[in-house]
């Protein structure tokens, strides 16, 4: 039975995803589903009772939470391991993902790309104040990354991980801001390292059609 992502085109979360899908060459279908939406299908909230995207559902899985589903995408399909065999570069792998969930994703996307680049461009109002916000507590969050980023071509060495294809959505969400991308540049080991992934089909192709 084919794998199907249910997700919203712009949500980062379901752009992770799809970029592990991608990775691996998994096939899949999409179904688009909008979690801000006040009318969300109970049939989703069967799936997803905290109403969030993506969700996973393959053959009798169903699978929420970004980070489940990745290892999930990683471990039950063929194509390059994602993840780093040895012991210390796992838990590091472990410990980006938990630093991005935790205490990136809400400055980097949620906070700075919502209220800097998207929120006018979808005619919704934006805050300044949110704006700001994100723009205070988001160097913090990038230089414990960088500190703790290998000097490879990657964050752990050369191989791509779900490290890396947690993190690149969400810079390539916050640089889509002037502020962001200006600020990117005051961690080099860091924008070296997202310039490398960003740079990757698996990125560039599952890209979210953004407004200009
Ligand atoms: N912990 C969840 C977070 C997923 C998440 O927050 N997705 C966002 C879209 S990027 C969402 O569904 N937001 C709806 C809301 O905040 O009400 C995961 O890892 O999958």
């Amino acid at each position: 039975m084919a794998v199907t992502l249910h997700g919203f085109k712009f949500s980062v979360y379901a752009w992770i995803a799809r970029f592990a899908l991608h990775e691996k060459v998994v096939d899949y279908d999409w179904v688009e589903v909008n979690p801000f939406s006040p009318d969300m299908p109970k049939s989703y909230l069967d799936l997803h009772p905290f109403q969030r995207v993506p969700t996973l559902v393959d053959g009798s899985l169903t699978l929420y939470e970004t980070c489940a589903i990745t290892r999930y995408v990683d471990e039950g399909f063929d194509g390059p391991a994602l993840q780093p065999s040895n012991p210390a570069d796992r838990a590091r792998m472990t410990q980006i993902i938990a630093i991005v969930d935790s205490y990136g994703y809400w400055p980097l996307v949620r906070q700075v790309f919502s209220h800097g680049f998207f929120g006018p461009r979808i005619e919704r109002e934006s805050d300044p104040a949110e704006l700001e916000a994100g723009l205070k507590a988001s160097p913090k969050v990038l230089k414990a990354l960088s500190d703790i980023a290998d000097d490879g071509l990657y964050l752990i060495g050369d191989h791509l991980s779900l490290a890396d294809i947690h993190l690149a959505p969400m810079i390539g969400y916050f640089t889509k801001t002037s502020e962001g991308r200006e600020m990117l540049k005051d961690h080099p080991k860091l924008e070296s390292c997202w310039r490398q992934i960003s740079a990757r089909d698996g990125f560039v192709d599952t890209f979210p059609p953004l407004p200009d």
